[in-house]
């Protein structure tokens, strides 16, 4: 990983850490603004010759990893992973380099003030009476731990392709694919915590929450980051992950506890969890109403059915108009997943779509994660052209050659054409 190796890179990395923590420390310290706390921090480092956060990040640092442009591109408040950044790298995307996707700012909790609280009248308890259960760390830590690799992948990864490859107008993050990561996830199983709180019969929705800071979407706050699950998914394969590729949860990616809900849409899987309501009426936020729907002509007028599981994607381990010299023999690498089952068959094209051959798995198809592959390549003829992969599921789903257009750009399937030159 070259990118982080310069010294520069190290001290603005640990200047932007400690920027955070100063700013996590704000809630705590009342009275003091974040604009304050800047000046202080900017202060400090003129003090000491370290180098002052630039201020188009300062005014806005919302992730604590640091973000080498070599990994990422910055998006707002979110960062994607570069696919050319994922050559070499095992099946798993290493934490540094696995995306965020922050509706706020990451906030940095202390693991053991943390407590999950589980509450609502879906739980047992003397009725009318508002009997919440609270579990702390170390209470989590000592239940059974179950690990298991799975990916999350933001339902909106792709969408910039509605744009450019269909000429179609969404609202959103501009994702091309780096919207997605696989982790080996441990932690215990929501289905023991719930049972351990006492489910009632009548349950039939859960919703978690996160404790970062209320979305202000707007001008009007949707209060803070929540969406139901229905029970019978929070009973199945649901994880209260507290470890990623084992170490502790990243702060940006959910430190100490988060949700993880296997196959769907990033969003069910809350970061830094706080509570979990578990009613016994259907519940609705603004994550299964407004947002996390399709809605356009293919739709119906109130939107689909709240999305759940993700779709299936392919994508090389290459930069966007990667150069290759012609008469060199070339191995092309990539990955295709798919919520609804294992990818078990890749087709690729390397002259825009007209010959396909199928491409060598380089992992054992599995649902949940997804399967890296690779085909062989000697350029041609110099000029540009597109590399596409297709991929099959277990499902019987294959990639199309057109994505269903909805307003807010979810949920995007298509082949996706990368550009590349013959040099
Ligand atoms: N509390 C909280 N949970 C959250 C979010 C958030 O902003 N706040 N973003 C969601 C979305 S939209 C996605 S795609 C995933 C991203 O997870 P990651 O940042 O660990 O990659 O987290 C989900 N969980
Ligand atoms: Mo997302």
């Amino acid at each position: 990983m070259s990118a982080a190796g310069s010294a520069d890179h190290h001290e603005i990395a640990y200047d932007r850490r400690r920027l955070r923590q100063w700013l996590a420390g704000e809630a705590r310290a009342e009275g003091v603004t974040r604009r304050r706390l800047l000046t202080l921090l900017a202060a400090t480092a003129a003090a000491t010759g370290l180098p002052a956060p630039e201020p188009a990040r300062a005014a806005d640092p919302t992730i604590v990893k640091p973000l080498p442009p070599a990994w990422f591109i910055p998006r707002g408040t979110n960062a994607e992973t570069r696919w050319e950044a994922l050559r070499g790298t095992g099946h798993h995307t290493p934490n540094e380099l696995f995306f965020v996707r922050n509706h706020t700012a990451t906030p940095v909790l202390d693991a053991d003030e943390w407590r999950l609280r589980l509450w609502g009248d879906g739980l047992r308890g003397t009725p009318g009476e508002d009997r919440p259960v609270e579990f702390g760390y170390d209470d989590l830590r000592a239940l059974p731990a179950v690990t298991r690799t799975a990916f999350v992948e933001c339902a909106g990864n792709g969408r910039s392709y509605y744009s450019t490859q269909q000429g179609e107008t969404v609202t959103g993050t501009a994702w091309t694919l780096g919207a997605v990561g696989v982790a080996r996830w441990r932690g215990v199983r929501l289905a023991d915590v719930l049972r351990r709180a006492g489910l009632s019969p009548y349950a039939v929705d859960v919703q978690p929450r996160g404790l970062d800071a209320e979305y202000v979407s707007g001008g009007e706050s949707l209060g803070r980051v929540r969406r139901p699950l229905p029970l019978a998914k929070a009973l199945d394969d649901v994880l209260l992950a507290y470890e990623m590729n084992g170490e502790p949860l990243p702060y940006d990616h959910g430190y100490p506890v988060r949700v993880l809900v296997p196959s769907w849409v990033g969003i069910a899987s809350i970061k830094w969890v706080g509570d979990i309501e578990v009613s016994a009426q259907p519940l609705y936020s603004p994550w299964n109403t407004t947002f996390y729907r399709l809605f356009g002509p293919a739709y119906p007028q109130e939107g689909s059915k709240p999305l759940t599981r993700q779709t299936i994607k392919s994508a090389f381990e290459l930069a966007s108009g990667a150069t290759f010299p012609a008469g060199q023999s070339q191995v092309l690498h990539g990955r295709s997943w798919s919520g609804a089952g294992a990818v078990a068959r890749v087709d690729v094209s390397t002259d825009g779509g007209t010959k396909w051959r199928r491409a060598r798995l380089h992992d054992r198809p599995r649902s949940g994660t997804w399967t890296r592959w690779s085909v062989p390549w000697t350029p041609g003829t110099p000029g540009p052209t597109h590399l596409l992969a297709r991929a099959t599921d277990t499902a019987g789903r294959t990639q199309p050659d057109t994505a269903v257009f909805n307003t807010q750009g979810y949920l995007f399937d298509a082949v996706v054409r990368h550009p590349v030159t013959v040099v």
